[in-house]
């Protein structure tokens, strides 16, 4: 495939500098995508699209929006050489084509493990971690240059993607100073049109680290505004303290932290900026014989990413609707898939049982994981909480965010080698199908002899006090919505018409349960995922008749008087086995009316909390597709007395 060749003209007084990109779709279209830059503006961004035949754009507006894009490029170059500007012309190589890279050969890293706590004569203490983001060179594959990212670590030298995995003790709090080192410009395109941090002086990255699953005051829980740039030199608007204080006085589990500033997640999460955190109670744990050690208890870190040959992160520069929103795209989907760091690694393991953290790091990307020889899974934790009984299972489908703990036992493998498999359409559900690429995950190679193993998953887990109906103070409704452009494409996404910055409705009383009626009037899955609370799904309902009821939720915005009782109507959808238990994000099916019961409680003890939930600058929820929550699929959540 060649780079496409473009005119150059004769000033030098306005060099232009124009990136090509080839890009192939399927098998037989190429698309372009082009940065243009130029000295009197900071940049302008322009794609060109050359369709080699048209039997991929199955959709007549997507085809509509190439065209309109490569008459726009036309006319630029036209305008460009008419004020006889100089162009320079040059390729960067182009992006990675996943055939490119060799599958399973580079091993798995475990990421570095630290430590939430000290130990003093044999007793764990409380510690301060001082963990900061970097930018540097990562490996992805062992044929792919040096890719620049932004890196958390204790030191530049020892940052990693992903970030280091923190482990805390149940009852033992842990503090972390997040230290912002990044320089003065993001490495990847952002846009200032949708609700974004920006620091005054527009230098400096933003950034703010949110625990994902994480029961903490709100002056520790990673606000959206409470950002802040290299050295605390700009904060947001929220921002209170720098070292954040995590109680980690919750039910053991798997948890997540990631950045959370405004309008930046999705490009922040892409850059690196996120790790594995684990809170363990060895007193309820170690009875259940789980598979434990460094060894043998992993997390796996999935996500997916796309790469120019020179190395860098590739992420489209031009939005889907680029006159309203220059850069934003709906949804972010790489073509290599990445676990700890490395794409489609291998992992060497003995013919045992292992258990694997599972988080699906992506921006947009759901995964239905399956092995390739049909081994199983035991699912035995989902989110930050363990299932009450373990569940043998076949294939796992997890939403961005979403984990999923299981024990694979490889003795019970009849080949020597595995191949982790993904089957998740994108987007999810009614998107394309994955190929022979993304389709791919990991490979195990299973070494030795059967050998004794003490380890084993027991039936019965962890069982936490059931919420009941009766104990639920308040119903809500939950609309989501989807706004798209004259060309039906994705300008913006609200829960319940509002943006993120509308007045707070949502103010749960602290140590409530609440029933949420979340309606999904959108065409995709959306996985809502809510702080400091946690929640079980009650059932999953089709919406009959779903664009009479859109429509009146369009006019009044108010799930009650558009009679609701009326439409949620339809066929059930059964919730898996696996997530019957207690979650902090879930999967919300499109034209579904999802039924969920939350607590704003230790659902272990039913306790309160030990901090003032009820303080500033409150909490969030949100839709975690990353290119959803920034534009604007967020809402406040205040806690009150
Ligand atoms: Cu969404």
């Amino acid at each position: 495939m060649t780079p496409l060749a473009l005119a150059s003209s004769h000033s030098t007084h306005h060099p232009i500098i124009i990136t090509l990109t080839p890009h192939i779709y399927e098998s037989n279209s190429i698309h372009y995508s082009t940065q243009i830059k130029h000295s009197f503006s900071p940049s302008l961004h322009l794609s060109f699209t050359h369709i080699d035949t048209l039997s991929v754009c199955s959709c007549s507006c997507r085809l509509h929006r190439r065209v309109e894009l490569e008459l726009r490029m036309i006319y630029t170059l036209v305008v460009a050489h008419i004020l006889g500007l100089f162009v320079v012309v040059y390729g960067d190589g182009g992006l990675v084509s996943p055939s490119q890279l060799e599958k399973f050969v580079d091993e798995i890293p475990d990421m570095p493990r630290i430590k939430g706590y000290d130990v003093v004569h044999g007793v764990p203490v409380s510690k301060k971690l001082k963990i900061t983001m970097f930018q540097k060179h990562w490996k992805f594959h062992k044929d792919l240059p040096p890719t620049t990212v932004f890196a958390y670590g204790e030191t530049k030298r020892t940052a990693t993607v992903p970030g280091p995995t923190i482990e805390a003790l149940h009852g033992v709090d842990t503090r972390v100073l997040w230290q912002n080192r990044l320089p003065s410009k993001h490495i990847l395109p952002w846009d200032d049109t949708i609700p974004t941090a920006i620091p005054r002086n527009k230098t400096g990255v933003p950034t703010v680290v949110h625990l994902h699953g994480g029961i903490d005051e709100p002056q520790s829980d990673g606000n959206s505004h409470s950002w802040f740039t290299i050295g605390f030199q700009q904060v947001g608007p929220h921002w209170t303290k720098k070292t954040y204080h995590y109680h980690n006085l919750q039910q053991p589990g798997n948890l997540y932290y990631h950045d959370h500033a405004m309008g930046l997640t999705r490009v922040n999460l892409l850059a690196g900026l996120f790790g594995a955190y684990i809170i363990r109670d060895e007193k309820v744990e170690a009875p259940l014989g789980l598979p434990s050690g460094d060894e043998f208890d992993r997390p796996l870190v999935v996500f997916d990413r796309s790469f120019r040959t020179n190395g860098s992160i590739y992420m489209d520069p031009v939005g889907n609707n680029p006159t309203i929103h220059p850069q934003w795209q709906p949804e972010y989907f790489g073509d290599v898939i990445v676990v700890n760091g490395k794409a489609w690694p291998y992992m060497t393991v003995r013919r045992r049982r292992y258990r694997f953290r599972i988080i699906n790091a992506s921006n947009a990307r759901f995964f239905k994981f399956f092995f390739s020889n049909g081994l199983n899974f035991f699912h035995v934790g989902s989110d930050s909480v363990y299932n009450e009984e373990s569940v043998l299972v076949k294939e796992i489908l997890v939403g961005p965010s979403e984990i999923a703990d299981v024990v694979v036992d490889f003795s019970k493998s009849k080949s020597n080698s595995v191949v982790l498999h993904n089957g998740a359409a994108y987007p999810y559900p009614g998107g394309d199908p994955v190929n022979g690429h993304n389709g791919k995950v990991m490979k195990f190679i299973i070494n030795g002899q059967r050998e004794i193993d003490p380890s084993w998953v027991p039936k019965n887990l962890l069982k936490y006090p059931t919420p009941s109906l009766l104990e639920a103070s308040k119903t809500r409704y939950v609309a989501m919505y989807e706004y798209t452009s004259s060309k039906d494409e994705p300008v913006h996404l609200y829960i319940n018409a509002k943006s993120y910055d509308d007045p707070v409705t949502e103010k749960p009383k602290v140590g409530s349960t609440e029933i949420w009626n979340v309606i999904n009037l959108t065409e995709d899955n959306h996985p809502l995922h809510i702080h400091l609370g946690l929640f079980k799904v009650l059932d999953q309902t089709n919406i009959t008749n779903i664009d009479e009821f859109r429509d009146c939720m369009n006019e009044y915005n108010n799930a009650r008087r558009c009679k609701i009782e009326k439409y949620a109507v339809g066929e059930k959808l059964s919730v898996e086995p696996y997530e019957k238990g207690w979650k902090n994000v879930y999967k919300m099916h499109p034209g579904y009316v999802t039924k969920i019961i939350v607590k704003f409680a230790y659902i272990h003890t039913n306790a309160s909390y030990p901090f003032d939930a009820t303080a500033e600058p409150g909490y969030v929820y949100h839709c975690h597709i990353l290119d959803h929550e920034d534009n604007v699929m967020m809402r406040p959540l205040k806690l009150v007395k």
